[in-house]
Parts: structure tokens; sequence; C-alpha cells
């Protein structure tokens, strides 16, 4: 979660490092802070609270000198947000360590550091990391092999960066959990934890795997595996675009990604499926043949990315007859779960880094499923590599914490393999036929909805004093129902919640009043007439209600009810249709708000911590 970036070169590196952390930004930011060291023995540490500008703005000249450096950005797990808890920690005048990652066992190496005579100065887990090497220096030769030492005594997860004092020469990386990736320039190099912060020095990468520990200098970088055997690491030309991270005309990172959303569908559509059908082999290789004797899916994902999943279950059970389940990975990854015959696991990652559905896939690997398929929006990601399939989002770099455009094209992802598995499995002509058509017209009706913006920030002002909010769906629109609670609960920090609108009976009803408005996701299908009941009974006990509809819906604003047409669509794309709006609401009732819209409090964006 926290953001990582280290260079060794013969320039100065901090402004490197500086525009690294503030690339990174987005990962963590409670904190941040940096350990530079010149070829001359010089060392300087600076670490601020806050954000990366409150970091930048206390370098000074004589402070921010260094040709190899570490730098991190933190999202505090152990130990408050306070400057002695920010990364760089050091040990003795000696070793400096970032870290990314949970120490589990931290409590039982300090005991036993405090017992060799180290001062515990922080209340992290990562400076033991630092005593840990430190204590291993002097029956090491090198601090390579003092660290390859130190990672046996770790338990939990790291991607860990440590420097010598005594050697600005080098820096030793380890990776166990925690994503790392180098980055390769001209008489320098690079670390991090993600491309994203490197772009601006380098388009080459070699991405470490699990268990690899690397010795970088600025001419070389020699890469062991977890048994300390030397390997060759892949090197990478990214594609990714340098500006990825730039907000252009918008206010916020999120509100650029809302409106990029008709791009990149088209983008993840392109070359993959036409008025006919889709494009073969658009899973993998040898996707097409597997694909075709799935009789069961096995949806793993977090977040948005499990109501991606929870959609999909609609679409998969409806059109493509197979049965679905879709689990939370942090439930399925510690109970026992029943494999069903010709199971196909299916794991959905924006980043493609987070530990619970990552553990999730490497619990499911060793269980009986046919095969593995990931989601994802992040090539070169652990998912991808891990996983036996992968199919790429290509919805671009997402900065803002709270996920949109990869949601809508994780939808036309699971889309594409419902016609996949249905065209072996009883698809319909006439389902397939809407859910081609579906597709074709996706990227114009976004831009349709995208029109609503005007109403729906008009509407918001309504929302800025509330402190609660229900939202109800049917059908495939429960999923969608539950992501809008989570969006508006993610960055205006009001209380959301969704149900099934059958359920309102069973308990939410009670809470029905004037100041707890209700917002109703409704299609134009065949669950409508019930939705419409669910309606009245919402204001027959006084409720406000917002109701996003079809015109064709026939419902009508009064007094208890706002209604706020949403273009007609096909059915099948009608869940990635009305997502939309509910974007837009939370995004304008945040800006009302004037919350920290693209970092809200407490948040990450890329959850690599269970
Ligand atoms: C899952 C997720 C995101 C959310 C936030 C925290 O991440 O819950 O949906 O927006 O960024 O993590 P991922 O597995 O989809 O990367």
């Amino acid at each position: 979660m926290c953001g990582i970036v280290g260079a060794v070169a013969e320039r100065n590196v901090v402004e490197i490092l500086l525009e690294g952390l503030k690339r990174l930004e987005y990962r963590g930011y409670d904190s941040a802070g940096v350990a530079l060291l010149s070829a001359d023995g010089t060392y300087n540490r600076v670490r601020r609270t806050g954000k990366v500008q409150a970091l930048a703005d206390a370098i000074t000249p004589e402070n921010g000198v260094g040709s190899t450096g570490i730098a991190h950005t933190r999202w505090a797990t152990h130990g408050g947000v306070t400057e002695n808890n920010a990364h760089p920690h050091y040990s003795t005048n000696r070793i400096s360590v970032v870290h990314n990652g949970i120490i589990e066992n931290f409590q039982e190496l300090r005991a036993d550091l405090v017992h060799k005579g180290y001062e515990i100065s922080t209340d992290t887990d990562t400076e033991t990391i630092a005593h840990t090497v430190h204590s291993l220096l002097d029956e090491h030769a090198s601090l390579l092999s003092a660290v390859q030492a130190a990672v046996k005594k770790f338990e939990g997860a790291y991607g860990t960066v440590i420097m010598d004092q005594h050697d600005p020469s080098r820096v030793i990386v380890a990776r166990s959990g925690s994503p790392l990736v180098i980055g390769l320039g001209l008489g320098e190099n690079f670390i991090a934890s993600d491309q994203m912060a490197l772009l601006p020095v380098t388009r080459r990468f070699m991405f470490l795997e699990e268990g690899d520990v690397a010795e970088i200098t600025r001419r070389e970088v020699t890469v062991f595996d977890k048994n300390g055997q030397p390997v060759e690491r892949e090197i990478i030309e990214s594609n990714v675009e340098h500006d990825a991270g730039d907000k252009g005309q918008y206010r916020h990172y999120m509100l650029k990604e809302i409106h990029e959303q008709p791009s990149v569908v088209r983008n993840a559509l392109a070359g993959r499926v036409n008025a006919e059908g889709i494009t073969k082999g658009i899973f993998g290789e040898n996707a097409d043949e597997l694909l075709a004797s799935v009789k069961h899916v096995q949806i793993i994902a977090c977040g948005t990315s499990y109501h991606a999943g929870m959609t999909a279950r609609y679409w998969l059970e409806q059109y493509a007859n197979v049965s679905c389940n879709v689990e939370i990975a942090s439930e399925f990854r510690y109970r026992k779960s029943v494999v069903h015959p010709n199971s196909l696991l299916v794991t959905i990652s924006q980043s493609g880094e987070t530990a619970d559905t990552l553990a999730a896939l490497r619990l499911a690997q060793e269980s009986g499923y046919m095969s593995s398929l990931t989601i994802c929006n992040v090539a070169g990601s652990s998912l991808v590599r891990e996983s036996d399939m992968a199919f790429m989002t290509k919805a671009g770099a997402e900065i803002g914490v709270a996920s949109t455009k990869a949601f809508t094209t994780q939808l036309t992802a699971f889309l594409l393999l419902t016609l996949a598995i249905g065209e072996h499995n009883g698809l319909s002509a006439e389902d397939k036929e809407d859910i081609l058509a579906g597709l074709q017209s996706l990227p114009a009706k976004l831009e349709e909805t995208l029109l609503l913006t005007d109403g729906i920030e008009a509407l918001a002002e309504e929302f800025a004093d509330k402190h609660h909010s229900l939202f109800l769906g049917r059908g495939e629109q429960y999923p969608i129902a539950m992501e809008g609670a989570l969006k508006l609960k993610e960055i205006s920090y009001i209380h959301a919640e969704a149900y099934a609108s059958g359920e309102l009976k069973h308990g939410p009803l009670a809470l029905i009043d004037d100041e707890m408005p209700v917002i109703v996701v409704a299609p134009n299908n065949e669950l409508l007439e019930k939705l419409k009941s669910n309606v009245e009974e919402v204001r027959a006990r006084g409720g406000i209600m917002y109701v996003f509809a079809d015109k064709d819906a026939q419902f009508a604003s009064d007094d208890t009810m706002r209604v706020i047409s949403v273009p007609h669509c096909h059915a099948s794309i009608a869940p990635i249709i009305y997502t939309i709006p509910l974007q837009l609401l939370s995004y304008y009732v945040a800006l009302i708000k004037g919350t920290d819209v693209d970092q809200p409090r407490n948040l990450a964006k890329s959850v690599t911590v269970e």
C-alpha cells in the first residue's frame, strides 16, 4: 500500500525520488520520507507527515543531495502517523530501509534485537528489518549476503530496499508478497513498487519474482531467486503512457477517469469483438478449448472488483448457463471450500497486486480448479504473471483511489467471457444478439450517459448535509447499487448501504425517514414492477427517493421522488450504463463536501497487505 522508489546513479537523485513518490502517492499518503547518500559518504534523511509536497517543501540544497537514495510514501500499518514512524528507518547510523508490507513476527525479532543491544526508536515493524540486517553484517561478507540471511528470518510480506551508509555504490532489494520492479537506465538503475514511479526515467523494466533478492549498482543488476541462485529475469519494454499520471483539464483524477470511460471501453473491445461474435483466442492461446468445457465459475475479488464479479454472476448464470459463485478474497482464502467439477477460477483486480486476491489465487491453484483466469488492468502484475490466463482490461492507469473506469472495463470483460463460455453452453441467439449489439453500442451509450453530469451536479446539493443513505437495486442492478453505495461512502464519507430491494421489509425499512435519501437503480426489465412496489413502500413511510430509471419506465418526479432519466440501452449493458450516474453523484457530493476526492482519508489504491 506504501510506495517505494530508489535510485543508484551518478547524478543527484533527489528530484527523481520526489517525482516518483508523487506518482505513487495515490497508493498511500499519510507521510513520506527520503534517505540520500553521496559518494563521499554524506547521509541525509528527511521525513514529514502529510502529503509528498510537505516532504518536497522540506528539501533544501543542503539536505537534498545524494546519488544513491531510497524514498517512501506511507500508509500506516504499525505505529501512528508521526514523523518518527515515517520511512526510511535506520539502524545505528548504518542501515536505512524502506518497506511495503507487514513483518508479522516483528515483536519476536524486536525482543531478540533489544537483547543484542539495539535501541528501538519507532513503533513500526519496518525498523526491525534495519536492525536485523545490521546485526548480520559482521558474520557476512557483503550487504547482499546479510540481506539474504535476514529475509530468512522474516515472516509476512515485504518489498524492501536497503542501503548501507558505508557503501553508496549499491542498494539491495528483496521481494516477498509485495511487488517491486527494477528500472534499467544508462549508467544508472532504479527500483520502485510500481513502474508508474519510474516512467520519467526509463521504460525498461524487470519485475522481481516472489523470494527474489537483487543487488543494484549503477551499471549492474544481479538477481537471486528464493534459493539464493543467480537468475535472469525478463526485461520488459513498458508501453504505459508517460503522462498517464496527468490530470489534464480535469479538477480530479476521478473526474478524468469517469470521463475516460467511453474511450477505454472502446479500447477494451477493440479487436476482441464484432457484430458476429468474439474474436478467437482473446483469453489466451488455448483458452477457447478450455472455456468450452467450463461448467462452473468461481470468482474471487475485493472491493469494487468484487462488485464486478457479483454482476458477472447474473450474466454467467442467465446467459451462459454455468453456475457461478462469487466470494470476497479475504473470506475465500481462510475457509475450506468445495471445488465443483470443471471449475474455472477467475480473479478480478485493477492493480493485480491485492494481497488477499493473490493469496486466494495461490491457494486455489492447489485445490483442483481446471484453470485460472485473471481479469486485470496492470500488465506484469503478480496476478497476471501467476494466473494461467490473463485478460487485460486496458483501462489505462487509474489514479483515483475510488475505482471507476477499471470497474466498467471489468464488466465489459465479463460480457466477453459470458459470450466465450455461453457459446458452448446454450447461449440463445437472442441473448447473443443483445450482448453483441449492447457491446457495439456501449462506448456511444456511455458518452450519452455522461451528459447527465449537469443534472447530477445540481442533485448532489441535496445530499451534502445527509449522514446516511440507502441504495436499492434488483437483479444485476443490485451489485450496481452496492458499487454506488461504496463510491459514496469512500469519497464523501456519507454512510451508504446497499440492499437488494426485496430485502427492504426485512430490516432497512425501519430506517426510512426524510433524512435518509434512498437511491434506486431501476432497470426497464421484468423486475421493474416489483421494484415499483418497493418504491411505494418507501414513499408510504415518508422517504425521499432518487430514482435512476429508463425513460420508458414511467416513473414521474413528485414531492417525494426525483426521477433521473437514464438513456435507454440494451438489457445486457444496463449495469454498465447505470454505474455512470452513481459515480457522478458520489463525485459531486464529495466535491460539495470538500473532501479529498482522489485520496480519501484512511484508504489506499493498492491493498498489498491483508
Ligand atoms: C480492490 C480495491 C479497489 C478500490 C481501492 C482498494 O483493488 O478494493 O476496488 O477501489 O482501490 O482496492 P483491486 O484488486 O481491484 O486492485
